[in-house]
């Protein structure tokens, strides 16, 4: 694993956890990890149980006792430590976005070919958001008109670090839009389909910063419906909050992240006089995840959103099946970022290829 930061320590959370969690053929070494930080990374290596250290990437992505090669570093690493372990035949796991740009993207997809590998796009694997993607497969809210999201953290308003690698365009590539935008996008063509058209922005609010700290997108499905997609760092009063809302012809869902062990549903086919939304509390029985992880009733939170995601890929690779999302997933998400930037720059609607 390159990184041990943030998501470094959520990946080997991840790592420890799976087979406590997942039934999967695969015992997961923590062979070697990397960081730039000899002291730091000594501190997470022995706390999450690493085997070995390392400080230059190039040296450990091309040994021989390496497998997967997963990168949990800032987005500007991602293209050459993909490239470069996809080249040495490893399995890759990229965090997201999958990229800096579409151009990137594209030359890492293309490195890994057929090798199986993912992109911790981990909302996918929240119970409720599974839950929501059986609904609609199962044609409980019938036809689509709505799909409105935005993902809103106040982290920006915070103050924080100015000089954190994600308000820096050649360390992050982009700001809020790269970051949380992205996660958005992911959901919304997992849960509702292609996009085939957008008419996007973004806006910083900190003079000079060179990184966008908002983005905005009105959208068309090829499934006909219309959508609205928001991100922001300077969403005050908001935590962490990922949010969807999807109304078809028979019903409508909601979910939010800062409430992640509930779908909100909607029934428009029972009788006017008795519809409503229900809070629905996704902890089984029959739901998704419910035989991996508690009883029902019992709440689980962001980590296992990891250890899912971990556990699907670890019985996909025994099956021989495709997993999702993988880095061709990671490419669509980079092309609607990429038509949000190129629609904000021209101020009008651009269609996706
Ligand atoms: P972080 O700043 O906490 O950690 C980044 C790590 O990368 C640090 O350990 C740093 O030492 C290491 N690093 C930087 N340059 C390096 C180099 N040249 N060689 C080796 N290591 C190097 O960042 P965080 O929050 O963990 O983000 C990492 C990635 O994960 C980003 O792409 C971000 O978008 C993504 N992310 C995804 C989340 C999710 O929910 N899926 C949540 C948070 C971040
Ligand atoms: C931003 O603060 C952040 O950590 C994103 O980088 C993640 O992708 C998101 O999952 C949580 O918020």
């Amino acid at each position: 694993m390159i990184g041990y930061g943030f998501m470094g320590r959520a990946h080997s959370n991840a790592f420890h956890q799976v087979n406590h969690f997942f039934d999967t053929p695969y015992d997961l070494a923590r062979k070697v990890i990397c960081g730039r930080d000899p002291k730091a990374l000594e501190a997470v290596a022995s706390q999450w149980e690493w085997e070995e250290k390392a400080t230059d990437w190039r040296e450990v992505v091309g040994r021989q006792d390496v497998d997967i090669v997963d990168i949990a570093t800032p987005n500007a690493l991602h293209a050459p430590i993909a490239i470069a372990a996809a080249k040495a035949g490893k399995m890759v796991w990229c965090e997201k976005p999958l990229a800096t740009s579409v151009a990137e993207a594209e030359q890492m997809t293309h490195a890994v070919g057929k090798v199986p590998n993912l992109v911790w796009f981990n909302y996918r694997r929240v119970p409720a958001v599974a839950f929501a993607k059986r609904l609609i497969t199962e044609g409980k809210l019938g036809e689509i008109f709505h799909y409105r999201a935005t993902y809103m953290n106040q982290s920006g308003n915070l103050g924080g670090n100015p000089n954190a690698w994600r308000y820096h365009k050649d360390e992050a590539g982009s700001g809020a839009l790269g970051d949380l935008f992205s996660h958005v996008v992911d959901l919304a063509l997992y849960l509702n389909g292609p996009i085939t058209e957008l008419s996007g922005t973004t806006h910083t609010f900190v003079p000079g910063r060179d990184v966008d700290d908002a983005a905005m997108a009105m959208v068309r499905f090829a499934n006909g419906s219309i959508g609205s997609f928001e991100a922001s760092r300077y969403g005050v009063g908001c935590r962490n909050r990922n949010m969807f809302e999807i109304h078809g012809s028979k019903g409508r869902v909601g979910f939010n992240l800062e409430d992640m062990n509930h779908l909100e549903y909607y029934d428009a086919t029972e009788p006017l006089n008795l519809q409503g939304n229900r809070s629905i509390l996704v902890t089984g029985p029959d739901q998704p995840y419910s035989e991996n992880f508690w009883k029902p009733g019992h709440g689980i939170g962001y980590e296992h959103t990891f250890i899912a995601v971990v556990g699907d890929f670890l019985n996909s690779l025994a099956r021989n099946e495709p997993f999702h999302p993988d880095f061709r997933d990671g490419l669509l998400v980079q092309r609607i970022l990429d038509a949000v930037e190129k629609s904000g720059q021209s101020g009008s609607w651009v269609s996706i290829s």
